[in-house]
């Protein structure tokens, strides 16, 4: 379909970025056809592809027109004036676009989870808030658009306390990231409830690791994630969403840097920032990293029923007040 002209402009074209994370030239001719093809049909079908940090780099340098994290993701999602949105990511983040564009086709190249969005039910949310009928309840976005429909506000890591702070109620039912709400009570003299949900990913982080990098690169910053334990937190430099990670790294006169985190985000620095150097290990998501290219292609060319989000509309509308709010709070 493509001749050898344009595949070689394409393998250049990737591997300018691609390099820096370990690829070959000859693995990114293996690629060339498939992002030239994505990107051929993103402009012919007026679609966008909005992929999240922990997507893996093909996916984020090959055919995204849009990289972060569910918040700015999902405001571009709320802007856009493409007809169809692919969210390159874990499926609470699409059906968050849904909701907040439900005009829009909306497409989620493979069916993703979360351990947070499944830890916590509608029927879990209305228990809590009979336990404490004078909280507020306020949800991760990490949660499917059944919880969110339930709560007064959605948050995410980067604006939590925010959200927490401005919320009128002095009690927060805060869900469902155990580790989250533990590492947010000392920051807040609001009284957090907090529900046994966790990150399988960053729960895995121990401090033993983090200090054992610690001495073998002394002068390493060393940025942990929110969903993190407080032990691990407490052995950090830095407690933060991927996007505060990101800017502390812009900020910083450090070179050396550890991300406590998924290594789609260590894979961002790599390309993005090549004067800074990342050290110790990363932690790779099973859901985020289930997404290939040959499912964005797919999807985009003709999705199957399970690639495309749908939500009844009493869902988006009390889900969108949720996000609403956080909109609102988080200004
Ligand atoms: O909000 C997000 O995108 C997630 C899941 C983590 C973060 O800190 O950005
Ligand atoms: Fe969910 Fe953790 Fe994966 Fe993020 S990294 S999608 S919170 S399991």
């Amino acid at each position: 379909m493509f001749v050898p002209k344009q595949i070689n402009r394409e393998t250049e074209r990737l591997f300018t970025k691609l390099e820096r994370v370990g690829w070959g030239k000859s693995d990114c001719t293996l690629i060339a056809p498939l992002t030239l093809e994505i990107n051929l049909l993103k402009r012919k079908k007026n679609a966008i592809i909005l992929a999240h940090s922990y997507q893996t780099p093909d996916i984020m340098y090959g055919v995204a027109d849009f990289l972060g994290d569910s918040y700015a993701l999902s405001m571009r999602a709320r802007e856009t004036k493409a007809n169809t949105i692919v969210f390159s990511s874990v499926h609470f983040m699409a059906e968050t676009a849904k909701i907040l564009n439900p005009k829009k086709t909306v497409l989620v190249p493979a069916v993703a989870g979360c351990s947070l969005a499944e830890s916590i039910t509608t029927y879990d949310v209305r228990g809590l808030k009979k336990a404490y009928p004078n909280a507020g309840v306020v949800c991760y976005i990490n949660t499917t658009a059944n919880v969110k429909a339930e709560c007064d506000a959605v948050c995410t890591s980067g604006n939590a306390l925010k959200i927490i702070e401005r919320m009128p109620q002095k009690e927060i039912i805060f869900l469902p990231d155990e580790f989250m709400a533990k590492n947010l009570q000392p920051l807040t003299r609001k009284k957090l409830i907090g529900w046994k949900g966790r990150c399988i990913v960053h729960e895995e982080f121990s401090p033993k690791t983090v200090k054992e990098i610690r001495k073998e690169y002394p002068n390493a910053k060393i940025l942990a994630h929110s969903e993190c334990s407080p032990a691990v937190i407490h052995e950090a430099d830095m407690m933060g969403s991927t996007k505060q990670m990101l800017d502390y790294v812009d900020a910083s006169k450090n070179e050396e840097f550890m991300l406590v985190t998924e290594c789609g985000l260590s894979d961002r620095v790599r390309v993005e920032k090549p004067g800074k150097k990342i050290v110790g290990s990363c932690a790779l998501c099973p859901y985020m990293k289930k997404i290939m290219l040959k499912d964005i292609l797919e999807c985009l060319k003709s999705p199957r029923p399970e690639q495309i989000i749908t939500l009844p509309n009493d869902i988006i509308k009390k889900a969108k007040k949720s996000l609403d709010l956080m909109i609102k709070l988080s200004k």
